[in-house]
């Protein structure tokens, strides 16, 4: 109804929503049944909730490809984009599914009446944990937003059979355990044999002359895997428009070596299958640092070969000529994962396709684009030569011809001296000889973007300052963003229905309209029913915390909460030094009036990184020193919720009253959990880094706590030696809670087992906690007068979901769109 669209003048109580039609029910609910029986082979009687959410989603799944599959001949779109991403966290899809066909209620009614309740057969699915962090978790929003946005795109990836670990927590060491998605079958995907590739490795370089005398290289790869894909349809909101994620799983070419089982060697038999077949076997746990080993260049050459074969066929099948491709094709790279598809699109034209060299590298840097997720120099992707030649001797060579035309071009018009030259090689020969991924995916791409303002200045300024200044146009920023459907929508149902009733209905289509809640943040009755939805979130959440660690959190309390991967620079040690300085003040004044807060922690560290684990260990420490203390009961609670996941997030985050953003300036790339949590009316404590910067500029100043020192700042502190000794000696509320650790306040039993992290901030502190920690405090008591003044403390809530549209995904989407990729959005 167009008065819904209309701005209110105050605030009034909802109109009870319209119930979905009888007919649409029946029809479900008719289908749900179907399926249970004919696809699943189960009786009502005998269902479980798993059971209920295959035939859900099956019966689902068919209203997904009506909506794709309707016209027999679909036309062939102008341009489409190819997302190759070695990671994409996607999470459940069920109410993604239900949401985007507009089923939700329909879904609801349809089980219920078979006496099944929704959201048990929704919380039987599992994730699809495909991606360790921010950088998966944006593959599948954008995704989300590309379908949303009607844009012709393929998702390309691997079909991991398993995701990222699941985390157990014993005595507060991390565990980790295997995980199984695929156990039980996935109903969402098609498998599709008939569109399998073969994927080579290793082998030689073979010359043949040609009729004409041109010299042609050929590629004969020792080893052959085939690469089958496996196809999510993704459907955009309103059922608008269909795209396809296609993830490739390996194949052995034979799936047993009779000769060796028939000669006794069961085990023999099929040893070469699993090693093939490893490729498609696991994620890599590392998030942020690069795994380095051999299997993992395979896992890239296998997924991003498979793609650009796949894509070249389509093109050939749809086009004809190979010299089009740039017209009806742009590639985008997430992150060096599959920057290998810089020599492999230049074999594939040249040495398949017979295109001179030059054509080739026209199509390619016209095609491709890259994006660059982190500055870290431990994070940067490079491959020793030695096992580029081994592996893929044609690319090496492919390599080595780019970057000679490359470095030939720079010498001869006297551009550059041999240091430079040294800088923009796409060989660092300080390191014995390795390959720069970086720098190979900056010369083929046409743009290379950052994620954040912050980060794209800081590529142009430090890691590609060198190549920058050879082509100022080509790096472009596009500041991440976050898919509203899931994480606004869905995860908070009940602040989109308020949203809805105080904006109106269009704010589901269009985010900025959120900005109309602006008018009601002093409404005392709005911020009433505000403050009422998060309630309702804590509670919900405070139940799940329980059953995981059987810890009680107090539902009134401010809800402070850090979750992301545990990575030195992005500080949990700050926060938690912060709370044991908290700790000891309520201590040394148990009378004083502080307002109760809840210290929440949650995420994975990689397997193989020690201080990370270590960090856990210690919240987890501290968490029962001070939960069970009964002077601080009350005022202070500390819990990690073990095994951070997407559907956990979805929890937490319509939950959180305070989003710890407080990594060190210049090194969080942007972050897009701070994105989710502030559109969701969590308040800000953090630094100038990543997105975090823009967050303010859009929240407003006084909505948002910002302290420490700016990327700048912390470039000069770096520059100064022994800042860290001077740090904690100016700093007593610092030395306290130190010495608190050091001695072993928090573990008793083993005096020392904290040793490696204090030694780090005594004496490196390469992540600037001792110079950030003073600043850190005094704002999180800024925090504490915020929250005892409930009017201020909603206000800047409301006004941080009013002020985030701009982080709509679908915004970061149409900027691709338009400067990236160069296709139409309608
Ligand atoms: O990418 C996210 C950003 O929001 C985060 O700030 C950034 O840290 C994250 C190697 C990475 N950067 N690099 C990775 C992941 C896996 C891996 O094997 C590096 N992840 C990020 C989205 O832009």
């Amino acid at each position: 109804d167009a008065a819904a669209d209309e701005p209110r003048a105050g605030w009034r109580p909802p109109v009870p929503s319209l119930s979905p039609s009888a007919d649409t029910v029946t029809l479900l609910h008719d289908a749900i049944l179907r399926k249970l029986a004919y696809a699943i082979g189960k009786s009502p009687a005998t269902a479980r909730d798993r059971d209920w959410f295959a035939a859900t989603a099956l019966a689902l799944r068919d209203r997904v490809l009506d909506a794709c599959l309707s016209s027999a001949a679909p036309p062939v779109p102008q341009k489409r984009v190819y997302y190759l991403s070695l990671e994409f966290l996607i999470g459940r899809l069920l109410s993604d599914v239900m949401g985007n066909l507009g089923l939700a209620e329909t879904a609801r009614a349809a089980l219920a009446q078979l006496g099944v309740d929704l959201d048990a057969v929704a919380g039987a699915e599992p994730d699809a944990a495909l991606g360790n962090g921010g950088l998966g978790r944006l593959a599948a929003c954008f995704m989300e937003s590309m379908a949303s946005l009607a844009i012709p795109a393929y998702g390309y990836g691997i079909r991991y059979d398993h995701g990222l670990f699941r985390q157990v927590i014993e005595d507060g060491i991390q565990r980790e355990v295997p995980e199984t998605w695929l156990a039980e079958g996935n109903p969402w995907e098609f498998e599709r044999p008939d569109s399998a590739c073969m994927v080579g490795f290793g082998g030689e370089v073979a010359m043949t002359v040609l009729a004409d005398g041109a010299i042609r290289r050929v590629w004969r790869p020792a080893e052959l895997v085939r690469a089958v894909p496996f196809d999510t349809p993704v459907v955009g909101w309103g059922a608008r428009h269909v795209n396809v994620l296609r993830l490739w799983q390996a194949r052995a070419l034979e799936p047993i070596d009779l000769a060796r089982f028939n000669a006794g060697d069961h085990v023999g038999a099929v040893a070469e299958r699993s090693r093939v077949e490893a490729i498609s076997r696991v994620l890599y746990p590392s998030d942020g640092t690069p795994a380095g080993q051999e299997l993992r260049l395979r896992q890239e050459f296998f997924f991003t070969s498979a793609s650009l074969q796949d894509l070249v066929r389509r093109h050939i099948a749809e086009r004809g000529d190979l010299r089009t491709l740039p017209d009806h094709a742009a590639i985008q790279l997430n992150d060096t994962h599959p920057a290998i598809a810089v020599p492999e699109l230049m074999r594939l034209l040249v040495d398949e396709h017979g295109l001179p060299w030059d054509d080739a590298w026209h199509v390619t840097t016209h095609t491709l684009g890259y994006t660059n997720h982190t500055l870290l120099p431990e994070a940067l992707e490079t491959w020793p030569v030695e096992l580029m030649e081994r592996l893929l001797p044609r690319h090496m060579q492919i390599i080595y011809l780019i970057n000679w035309m490359h470095l030939e071009g720079l010498s001869k018009h006297g551009k550059v001296d041999a240091g430079q030259l040294a800088a923009v090689s796409l060989i660092d020969e300080a390191h014995g000889k390795r390959v720069r991924m970086g720098h190979l995916a900056f010369l083929g791409a046409r743009r290379v973007n950052g994620v954040s303002a912050l980060h794209t200045e800081l590529m142009r300024q430090t890691v590609f300052a060198p190549l920058h200044a050879l082509d100022t146009d080509k790096i472009v920023n596009k500041t991440n963003g976050i898919t509203f459907r899931r994480w606004f929508h869905n995860a908070n149902p009940g602040l989109t229905r308020l949203s809805v009733e105080a904006v109106g209905a269009r704010v589901l289509d269009d985010p900025t309209a959120l900005e109309g809640l602006a008018r009601f943040a002093e409404d005392a009755a709005f911020q009433e029913r505000y403050a009422a939805v998060r309630r309702e979130r804590k509670e919900a959440l405070a139940r799940v915390v329980k059953d995981r660690t059987g810890i009680a959190i107090d539902p009134a309390a401010l809800f402070d909460v850090q979750i992301k991967r545990i990575h030195e620079y992005k500080r949990q040690l700050l926060n938690i030094l912060e709370t044991v300085a908290l700790y000891q003040a309520i201590l040394a004044e148990p009378q004083r009036d502080w307002p109760a807060r809840v210290k929440l922690f949650a995420g994975k560290a990689a397997s193989s990184y020690h201080q990370a684990k270590l960090i856990i260990r210690l919240a987890c420490d501290v968490a029962k020193r001070v939960n069970a203390d009964p002077v601080v009961a009350g005022r202070l609670q500390v819990a990690f919720v073990p095994n951070y996941s997407v559907s956990l997030a979805e929890a937490i985050i319509p939950a959180a009253d305070l989003s710890e953003q407080i990594s060190t300036a210049g090194l969080e790339a942007s972050g897009t959990g701070n994105m989710k949590l502030a559109l969701n009316g969590a308040l800000t404590i953090g630094t100038l880094d990543g997105a975090n910067i823009e967050i303010r500029e859009h929240v407003g100043d006084e909505n948002i706590f910002i302290f420490g020192l700016t990327a700048a700042g912390v470039q000069a502190t770096t520059a100064e030696p022994g800042y860290a000794a001077r740090a904690i000696a100016a700093s007593p509320r610092l030395k306290a809670a130190l010495d608190l650790i050091a001695s072993g306040g928090f573990s008793p039993e083993e005096p020392h087992r904290f040793r490696p992290l204090v030694d780090e901030l005594t004496g490196q502190d390469r992540y600037l906690l001792t110079a950030d920690f003073d600043d850190y405090w005094r704002v999180q008591r800024e925090v504490d007068a915020a929250w005892r003044r409930p009017r201020t403390w909603w206000r800047a809530a409301i006004l941080n979901t009013a002020r985030t549209a701009w982080f709509s995904s679908d915004r970061t989407m149409r900027e691709y769109a338009e400067d990236i990729w160069r296709v139409e959005v309608a």
